[in-house]
Formats: C-alpha cells, structure tokens, sequence
C-alpha cells in the first residue's frame, strides 16, 4: 500500500516522462533523483536518437532499474511529438497519472510528492514559477522576460486564468489525457504546453497550479529556438481570434 510519504496514497500507477535530446549530462543525475524522491513512480526517457548518445546511457539505466523504460525515436521531432508519444506508451501500459519534466536538472524531482499531492483535487497540476512562491534561479534575464512575457501574452489573447501556462513541470490524470483528444494537438514546440492547458480548461477541467523553484540548467544546452518561439506566438495568436469568432457564432 502506498503511504501518505510519498504524496500519492489514491491516484494508482505513475508515469513520469523525460522527454531527451542531446541530454548525455544529465540524464543520470535526474532518473536518480526522481527514483529518490519517489520511488514507487515510473520513469519513461523519451529520446529521439540524440547525437550524443543519450539513448544508449538511458538504456543503462533501465537495464539496472525495473522502473525506468526507454521509449527510443527516430529524429528529433520537438518536445510536443516527444509526449505524445509518452503519453501513448504511458495510456497502453495502464498508468494513471502522467508527469511530464525535462532532463536537464530545471525542475526538481524533489517537489514532485506536492505536485502529486496537488492532483488529488484537480485533472492538471501545473508547476509554475509564476505565482507567490515560484522561483528562477540562474535564468538569465532575456529567458526570464520571454517567459513572462509569453505568459502575458497568452493570458491576454487567451483569457486563460493560468499564470505559468508555458511551465514544463506538470502532473495530468490519464483520463485528463483521453478527454483533451491528443490526436488534434499539432503544436511542436513550447506552444504545446499552452496547447495542453488551454483544452484541459474548455474541457471544464480543474487546472491548479502550485509554486516551484525553476533552475537554469547547468549542463548541456538549450533547444529553445527562434522557430519555437515563433510558432508560439502565431498558434496563440490563431486560438485567440478563433475562440472570438466562436462567441460571435453565438
Ligand atoms: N525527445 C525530445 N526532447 C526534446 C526535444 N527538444 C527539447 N527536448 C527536451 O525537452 C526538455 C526541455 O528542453 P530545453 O532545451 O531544456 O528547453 P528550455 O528549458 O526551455 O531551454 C529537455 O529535457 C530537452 O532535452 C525534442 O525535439 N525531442
Ligand atoms: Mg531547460
């Protein structure tokens, strides 16, 4: 039986998705971690054939560990393909939550179990750097303004009463996942994640978001890109004026 300790005594079999690309540095350190903060999770590595061999170190890992699986693709294909394919992994194997986190050390396992406490009374739980209590630490400034400043724009265009709607540290339902209806979502990049949260709440769904301390990675780099960005801003910008032009059918 699963205790009150680990943070999740009623919401059954847990998947947590590390989506990798070129992550060599720092997958070890962060599969450890999470097996240490809580250890009666799942870890799915979601790698797309990265250069660097992060793949065949993820292999290692499972190869000593029952609980961590390897899901390998072919190209990389961005963060939002990468979960989905998780997600389907995650929906065939019979888990009932679903977390996804990056690899490189931004989000820490360690505030998982409030993550998982948190979605004993919601469908989504959000990691937000963005409310009282969030954190950065280390992110440069020009990250810093471009996430608060997407995170603007989205509320503003959107009307989505989430504060950290971009953040990449959450915890969805299973069932969240099979109402949302994944086969739709055509977002690649970071947009993926307001994608996610924006239909979780025209489902009526319970969004809630709780504060975490963000770290700028400290290996490796990132994959954040001016495509990503601008394929951001102009999806949001199509589900802003669509979501108007809806209410004026009305
Ligand atoms: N499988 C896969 N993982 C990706 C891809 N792009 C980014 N990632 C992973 O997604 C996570 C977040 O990416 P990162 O580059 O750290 O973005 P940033 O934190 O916004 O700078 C990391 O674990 C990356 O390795 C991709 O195309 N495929
Ligand atoms: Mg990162």
């Amino acid at each position: 039986m699963e205790t009150a300790a680990h943070g999740t005594p009623d919401l059954g079999r847990v998947l947590v998705i590390i989506p990798t690309y070129d992550e060599r540095e720092n997958i070890e350190s962060i599969v450890g971690r999470v097996r240490a903060a809580v250890p009666h999770v799942d870890v799915l590595v979601v790698d797309d054939n990265s250069p660097d061999g992060t793949g065949d170190l993820a292999d290692a890992l499972a190869d000593g560990d029952d609980h961590v699986k390897v899901l390998h693709r072919t190209a990389k294909d961005g963060l939002g393909a990468a979960y989905i394919a998780g997600f389907g992994w995650a929906a065939e194997h019979g888990y009932d939550v679903m977390v996804e986190m990056d690899a490189d050390g931004s989000h820490q396992p360690e505030e998982l179990p409030r993550l998982l406490g948190a979605l004993r009374d919601a469908d989504l739980v959000i990691g937000s750097r963005w409310v009282p209590g969030g954190k950065v630490v280390n992110w440069p400034r020009r990250r810093e303004v471009l996430s608060r400043g997407a995170n603007v724009y989205a509320r503003l265009v959107l009307s989505v009463p989430v504060h950290d709607a971009t953040g990449g540290f959450r915890a969805f339902r299973a069932a969240t996942l099979d109402k949302i209806g994944l086969e739709g979502v055509a977002s690649r990049g970071y947009c993926f994640q307001i994608d996610l949260a924006l239909r979780t709440l025209r489902q009526g769904l319970r969004v809630v978001e709780v504060p975490i301390t963000f770290h700028e990675r400290v290996h490796g780099q990132s994959k954040m890109s001016g495509d990503v960005i601008v394929e951001a801003a102009w999806r949001v910008a199509r589900w802003g004026v669509e979501a108007r032009a809806e209410r004026f059918r009305r």
